[in-house]
């Protein structure tokens, strides 16, 4: 083999023709003489690989730092050139062109949505609360009086994480509510207590055009002496008017949640059909928009509120079906398929 070029030197020389590179053409002879396929540095490294182990790693290192000073002074030397090109006005730069559209951004719909509900709650005296979307079983099951055996889990589809590999602690999952936000406001703070906790919830099924695994939901709570249903049908009636309309009626019927007693959904008449009966709302002239209840007394013993001397309502609905409902929108899987024909209506 020939003998070692001189690198030094080479780097050397070569830098100083690139403070003479002038121009963009000048710049490429440049690139292509030291940097190009036949420059002395891509010979070395190729020829890296016959030379004896003990030999090839300092001649590697040396070859490589070649590689790294020439190759950051040539991105540097042509900002410099083409900033230079441009302020002598040498650059095709033509001033009469007219513009391109600016194209603005706007809020995701369901971005929209959470805001206008937040903010129709915040009108009647609630502040907004939030917590983590990776929960404990404890304050996801537990506090809400969902202990492991109990069937209502099921309905729950949860998915689990994985704890890091030597971390020790309770099981970890993504939360199927927002309910373990209010558990941890109840648990800092004795009554009065009225908050509305947004955010992302997560449940482990099959998508389709009423499923997501990640959907958002908004659920309120209110704690305080002297809290009755007529509190909670007023506030949820006062949503339903301000959200769907001054003509919506609320409608409440019996249901079952383990954290409420008695538990309740509510319902406003179809605005499609004015409670005729359509398809809308199914021929029942109804569209269920939430559940809600009576905080169980349970679960506010679990956080430390004597149940004797409070009593609170809470509530809990899918953000993606009050804008669903409100526009008649067929699939939930539209609002996180980035499709912007769809989100530009909104
Ligand atoms: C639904 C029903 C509901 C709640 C959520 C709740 C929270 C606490 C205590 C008691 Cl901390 N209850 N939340 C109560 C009733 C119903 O949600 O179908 N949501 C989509």
């Amino acid at each position: 083999m020939s003998q070692a070029p001189n690198l030094e030197e080479l780097q050397r020389q070569a830098l100083a023709e690139l403070a003479q590179a002038g121009d963009a053409a000048a710049l490429e002879t440049w690139r292509v003489r030291y940097l190009g396929k036949k420059s002395v540095l891509i010979q070395t490294l190729r020829a890296l690989g016959g030379l004896p182990p003990d030999e090839r790693r300092a001649a590697g290192a040396r070859a490589n730092q070649l590689k790294v000073a020439l190759e950051s002074g040539f991105a540097e030397r042509k900002r410099v050139v083409e900033t230079l090109a441009l302020a002598a006005g040498k650059e095709a730069l033509d001033i009469s062109l007219p513009g391109g559209p600016v194209l603005l951004g706007r809020l995701h719909p369901i971005t929209a949505v959470v805001r206008e509900i937040c903010g129709i709650f915040m009108r009647m005296g609630f502040e907004i609360a939030e917590g983590p979307d990776v929960e404990t079983d404890y304050y996801n099951f537990e506090a809400l009086n969902i202990p492991a055996d109990h069937p209502a889990r099921d309905s729950f589809s949860t998915f689990w994480v994985e704890r890091q590999a030597g971390s020790a602690g309770p099981p970890l999952l993504l939360r199927t509510h927002t309910s373990p936000v209010q558990i941890r406001v109840m648990e800092k703070r004795q009554p009065p207590v009225r908050v509305i906790a947004p955010g992302r919830v997560y449940r482990y099924e099959a998508t389709d055009a009423t499923h997501e695994s990640m959907f958002y939901q908004i659920e309120g709570l209110a704690v305080d002496r002297g809290i009755t249903m007529a509190d909670l049908k007023g506030t949820l009636a006062q949503f339903a008017r301000l959200f769907f309309g001054p003509e919506r009626k609320t409608r409440f019927r019996c249901d079952y949640f383990p954290f409420v007693e008695p538990g309740m959904e509510c319902a406003i008449d179809c605005f499609a059909c004015g409670g005729k009966g359509c398809r809308m709302c199914g021929n029942s002239g109804w569209l269920e928009i939430l559940g809600a209840g009576m905080v169980h007394p349970e679960v506010l013993r679990r956080v430390g509120i004597d149940p004797d001397v409070y009593t609170g309502f809470a509530f809990g609905m899918g953000v993606e079906r009050m804008p669903i409902l409100k526009y008649g929108i067929d699939d939930i899987r539209l609002f996180y398929s980035n499709d912007l024909r769809f989100l530009r209506q909104f």
